[in-house]
């Protein structure tokens, strides 16, 4: 009999690699950024298989890449390829041939494989076969589609209520699945809709649908070609949307000026050489940012009024010539109320809170005073911040003050994580759907869906530990690992009945699972998708509101993956049989069936079927983008904010610690062990410090420490980190996720979005004690 399992945090937190720190760069992309794609390709043993694909990524008529969801231009597209670093490495992983079998299974048990680290996991192929692990069981074992299936179904029926099952999705499934899976759920008869964005951008949409009507970005990437300004605030184009820097390096051609805000001197803020251009890979590059401003973790509210306070002396000099009092008075609401607010703010104290010297704040402002079109771009900096939404309503304020918003070369640009993250959305995979979404619903399909609201991915967690969930079905994702305080939402996840994740790899969250567990395997974006014999495309919406399709083109690496779809409608049929008033087998034969029931329940979708297959795709409707602002409150109007500023008072040994991520991974999975661009070298378990902490700490560069948090009065430790001397505001770390979700507790939350705040992490650093694993086992 195996002894008890014990799951590693996340990563192996019993072994050091050897670290080796190499110069930070300066400069994003260029020759390196080439090399590292193509050596990914031919390291996963797939050169020339890889390659062809990589010049259909992203091409009209070819398949949206899945790692990230920034747009492809709407006319020249590279003919290097449309892809980057980090393409090549999703599609290298995902186009492996290496095999995850029943044999594999056969000779691995759960708890070794637990041991090994996400690296290694990830390395270990694509998932083959179903698979099954029963009750009490050590290993995976085969099972049928039609027995995986009828499990499901059996386990879904004996609940007492459909909220006792969850179904989570990550942001790779297409419109046309996701529109299924969440169809499924609420004929099953729940919202329990978790989903990554409760992670990612809930924040951006809890901000944005209150003061300018729509949850989603405003400016399209043309508005970057001709613009004044760019501020990008939170967010590590280099690292995260290396297709970003070639709109950032277009707009800044054409004259616009960049700030950039972070408390890391990213590499691609500073500069870049654009590696699908001839020029980028052997000359000098460009430098971006026209000036840097090294905010403390959390300091952004300060800054943002600081910036806001610096205006308003700017117009009161040359009134009229700074803020757009047309805009205010025919668009918003509350400008009054606003400005007053500014009689109580020092610039001393707001710069002081910031981090940033009162001089540099002064040029920002002064930057922005004049100029007109502003776009302000974010990421998870901000949206992953306590105050997050007021953060974003603050930005809001800001382009409302300077009419910077709803025309061109302006706007807001939340910059999305997965690939159609927001497309999950836009086909209602919401824990909070809204009644006129559930109307249509009803009035389309004539089943009455639920309308109470479901749990987000905190409350699925919090409600699988107090056994109101049993069931947890994911669709794609790694929702052990990519979810915060990584013991408790263990704990919770072994207690259910069953869990099921519809995956392309494997990784830790079906090596902790519920007490009974099944594996489904399916095809990424780049497989060919063979329905009745002919090839399919799907569509996805990329972070600026454009559907377009996607077709994969490398034959599958096994016989037996069932695409999402016919997933859902298989698991649908098993569950629901006679009970449904929907025909699944329609939807299982066919895309454009589900896309003419799409384009009935969702508005913006006239003519689907035809317009999706126009090659470059098409727009969404965005009205707050034409300068309209629907609010619900407001009707014709955006409202002006009153927010707050923090105090993020540490006591004397704490330090504020941010999760983030290197150009090496897509969130948990970890494609090398390198951050290039931080000067890091085969080693995750560093701890970012400035060197005056290092020194007051009483510690030294490169020494070994355990990082704990104890939020509630609960000790959570993350054992064994290397301190890395940096660039960084005193008090302030920042480590990779998701080695430290471990340290974020599960109620430390983002106001009103219920995100996990993982750049906000309160931490204690201690010397490394050999000890330290014994004390874990007792947690
Ligand atoms: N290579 C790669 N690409 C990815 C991903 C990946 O894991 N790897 N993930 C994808 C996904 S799902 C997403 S959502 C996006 C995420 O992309 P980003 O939004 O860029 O996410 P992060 O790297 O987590 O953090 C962004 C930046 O926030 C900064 N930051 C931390 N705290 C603060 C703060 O208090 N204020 C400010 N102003 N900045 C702060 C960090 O220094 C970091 O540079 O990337 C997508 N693309
Ligand atoms: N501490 C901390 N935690 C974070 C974050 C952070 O910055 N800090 N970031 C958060 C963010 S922004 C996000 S978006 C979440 C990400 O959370 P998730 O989306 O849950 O995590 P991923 O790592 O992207 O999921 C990877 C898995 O998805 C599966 N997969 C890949 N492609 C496909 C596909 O096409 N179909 C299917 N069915 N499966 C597929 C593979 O099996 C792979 O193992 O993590 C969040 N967690
Ligand atoms: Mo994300």
């Amino acid at each position: 009999m195996e002894k008890d399992k014990k799951e590693p945090a996340a990563e192996n937190p019993y072994k050091l690699l050897d670290l080796k720190l190499t110069k930070v760069e300066k400069w994003a992309a260029g020759v390196p950024a080439v090399m590292a794609a193509f050596s990914d390709l031919f390291e996963e043993g797939v050169p020339i298989r890889g390659t062809r694909a990589l010049f259909s990524m992203n091409q009209k008529g070819g398949f949206d890449c899945s790692s990230c969801a920034w747009p492809d231009p709407d006319d020249d597209r590279s003919p290097l390829g449309e892809y980057c670093e980090n393409g090549a490495k999703a599609l290298a992983d995902e186009a492996t041939t290496k095999k995850v079998t029943a044999e594999f299974f056969k000779k691995n048990s759960v708890y070794d494989l637990a041991k090994l680290t996400d690296f290694e996991i990830g390395r270990m192929g694509r998932l083959a076969e179903p698979m099954y692990i029963p009750k009490g069981g050590t290993h995976y074992e085969p099972i049928s589609w039609d027995n995986a299936f009828k499990k499901i179904g059996e386990h879904l029926n004996a609940l007492e209520t459909p909220d006792q099952a969850a179904f989570y999705t990550s942001g790779r499934t297409s419109n046309e699945a996701s529109f299924l899976y969440q169809l499924f759920a609420k004929e099953f008869g729940t919202n329990n809709m978790p989903d990554c964005s409760n992670m990612c951008h809930e924040t951006s949409g809890t901000a944005l649908l209150p003061t300018i009507g729509i949850g989603k970005g405003t400016v399209k990437l043309d508005d970057f070609y001709d613009t004044d300004l760019i501020v990008i605030i939170g967010q590590n184009p280099g690292t995260n949307a290396p297709r970003m820097m070639s709109a950032l390096e277009k707009g800044k051609k054409n004259g616009a000026k960049i700030i950039a805000i972070n408390p890391l001197p990213e590499a691609g803020l500073m500069g870049f050489r654009n590696p699908q251009q001839i020029y980028g890979i052997i000359g000098n590059g460009v430098k971006l940012a026209d000036l840097y401003l090294p905010v403390k973790i959390n300091g952004d509210m300060a800054l943002l009024k600081a910036l806001e306070l610096l205006l308003l002396d700017f117009e009161k000099k040359s009134p009229g010539e700074v803020f757009d009092h047309q805009f205010i008075k025919e668009k918003t609401v509350g400008h009054d109320a606003f400005i007053k607010q500014f009689e109580d703010y020092k610039l001393e104290d707001l710069a002081e809170a910031s981090g940033v010297s009162q001089a540099a704040i002064y040029e920002a402002a002064q930057m922005m005073a004049f100029k007109k079109r502003i776009i302000f771009c974010w990421g998870m900096g901000l949206t992953q911040q306590p105050n997050g939404v007021d953060m974003i309503r603050e930005i809001v304020n800001l382009l409302l003050l300077k009419g910077s918003i709803g025309k061109p070369g302006a706007g807001v640009c939340p910059v999305r994580g997965h690939s159609n993250v927001q497309g999950n959305r836009t086909m209602m995979i919401n824990e909070k759907p809204s009644d006129e979404q559930l109307d249509r619903i009803q009035n389309v399909f004539g089943f009455t869906p639920p309308r109470k609201h479901g749990y987000d991915v905190v409350g699925v967690i919090k409600a699988m530990q107090e056994d109101k969930v049993k069931v947890l079905f994911s669709m794609g994702g790694n929702f052990l690992s990519a979810t915060p305080d990584t013991t408790y939402t263990a704990k919770a996840l072994k207690k259910i009945n069953l869990s099921v994740c519809v995956s392309t790899k494997l990784n830790r969250s079906h090596l902790i699972h519920g007490q009974e567990a099944i594996i489904l395997p399916t095809f990424s974006r780049s497989d060919v998708d063979m329905v009745n014999g002919e090839a399919q495309f799907v569509s996805t919406e990329s972070s600026m509101g454009i559907v377009q399709s996607s077709k994969g083109i490398l034959k599958p690496i096994s016989d037996n993956l069932v695409n999402e779809m016919q997933i859902v409608c298989r698991m649908a049929m098993a569950t629901l049989g006679s009970k449904s008033v929907i025909n699944w087998q329609r939807y299982a034969d066919s895309y454009d069936a589900v896309r003419d029931d799409i384009e009935k329940c969702i508005p913006g979708f006239e003519d689907y079927n035809v317009r999706v297959r126009q090659k470059e795709g098409f727009y969404l409707p965005n009205a707050a983008r034409e300068g309209n602002f629907i609010t619900k409150k407001y009707g014709d109007r955006a409202p002006f904010t009153l927010t707050t500023t923090p105090d993020n008072l540490l006591a004397p040994d704490e330090y504020l610690m941010a999760t983030t991520r290197t150009h090496d991974q897509f969130n948990t999975t970890i494609y090398g062990l390198d951050d290039r661009y931080r000067g890091i070298k085969n080693e995750r378990r560093v701890v970012f410090m400035n060197q005056k902490d290092i020194e007051k700490g009483g510690f030294t560069d490169g020494e070994k420490v355990d990082l704990f948090n104890y939020d509630n009065g609960i000790e959570r430790i993350a054992p064994l980190f290397v301190i890395v001397s940096y660039q960084i505001p005193e008090r302030n770390t920042v480590t990779y996720f998701p080695e430290t979700n471990v340290l974020v507790s599960i109620n430390n939350v983002v106001g009103e979005s219920n995100m996990p705040a993982s750049k906000f992490v309160r931490i204690k650093i201690k010397k490394h004690n050999p000890n330290i694993y014994k004390l874990i086992d007792q947690l």
